[in-house]
């Protein structure tokens, strides 16, 4: 059969907008498609919620692919274990409470099956603002990369979601917004970001899943954006932190959904 190039061209355009249509109003909406922002997607569209994930860059998976210092392999402890067992992601015993996982198959597994569970993933797309009405978050504005990257003067579009997960990692940028440009105190002990702490793995571990919580009304923090939020320590590349921080958020935002059928 003959191949027709304007039948590819179309077949993309509709079927993408397809895609992006059904987007425009969702249960939550991801920013930040690192292994928090992606396993909490996972999880939610999973037990059926309708999940959008908008990841700036052109490939998923954030600061998993380079394991340590480029070194790609990634630690997790015995918590985290359970979360690459549930994925089907392979681990190896490195000494007691500490495995090791290729960090190409592990975010790769990551990212596959949560696009196959039904979520939603924009890659290329950043999200610049945030609506809020009767002091809640109810939307994202979001642009794409390139327009942001060249610095073009191009007006964003908008979409609709009863929750929001910052997922952006260090930058907290959801958050940021909401900072700046929202006349209320974020739900941290100061009423303003309170800035990530230097490397202690031990106690940023356990601090992410202590700090993915609502920081704002309708927005949940995950990942290293929770510990950049509410003042706590990084931890570099031991990532059961983020993935158990990814489920966490989840499992509120489903109890919270759960609650308003
Ligand atoms: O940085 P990232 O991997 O965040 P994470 O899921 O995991 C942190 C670890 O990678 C590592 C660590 C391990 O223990 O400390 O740093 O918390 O992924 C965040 C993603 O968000 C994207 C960014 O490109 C990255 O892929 N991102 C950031 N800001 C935006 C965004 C934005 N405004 N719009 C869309 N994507």
């Amino acid at each position: 059969m003959a191949i027709d190039e304007v039948t590819i061209s179309r077949a993309i355009i509709e079927r993408f907008l397809r895609k992006f249509s059904v987007s425009l109003v969702v249960d939550v909406a991801v920013v930040g498609g690192g292994p928090a922002g992606l396993v909490a997607a996972y999880y939610l569209a999973r037990d059926g919620y309708k999940v959008s994930l908008f990841e700036r860059k052109l490939s998923i998976g954030g600061g998993m692919w380079g394991g340590g210092m480029m070194f790609n392999e990634i630690v997790v402890q015995e918590e985290g274990k359970r979360i690459l067992d549930e994925f089907g992601i392979r681990s190896e015993l490195y000494e007691d409470g500490y495995y090791t996982a290729d960090a190409v198959e592990s975010i790769s597994t990551i990212c596959s099956k949560t696009a196959q569970v039904g979520a939603k993933i924009f890659n290329l797309m950043s999200v610049e603002d945030v609506v809020v009405r009767q002091d809640r978050v109810v939307g994202l504005v979001l642009n794409w990369t390139a327009v942001e990257m060249a610095g073009l003067h191009v007006d964003p579009l908008t979409i609709r979601s009863k929750y929001v997960i910052d997922a952006t990692g260090h930058d907290t940028e959801v958050v940021k917004v909401i900072e700046h440009k929202v006349d209320a105190d974020l739900l941290t002990p100061t009423g303003r970001i309170m800035g990530e702490k230097s490397l202690w793995a031990e106690v940023a571990e356990h601090m992410t899943l202590e700090n993915t919580k609502e920081v704002f009304p309708g927005v949940f923090v995950a990942g290293m954006s929770a510990n950049a939020t509410f003042g706590a320590y990084r931890m570099g590349p031991i990532f059961g932190g983020m993935l158990l921080s990814g489920e966490k958020a989840a499992t509120m935002i489903a109890q919270r959904l759960e609650k308003e059928l």
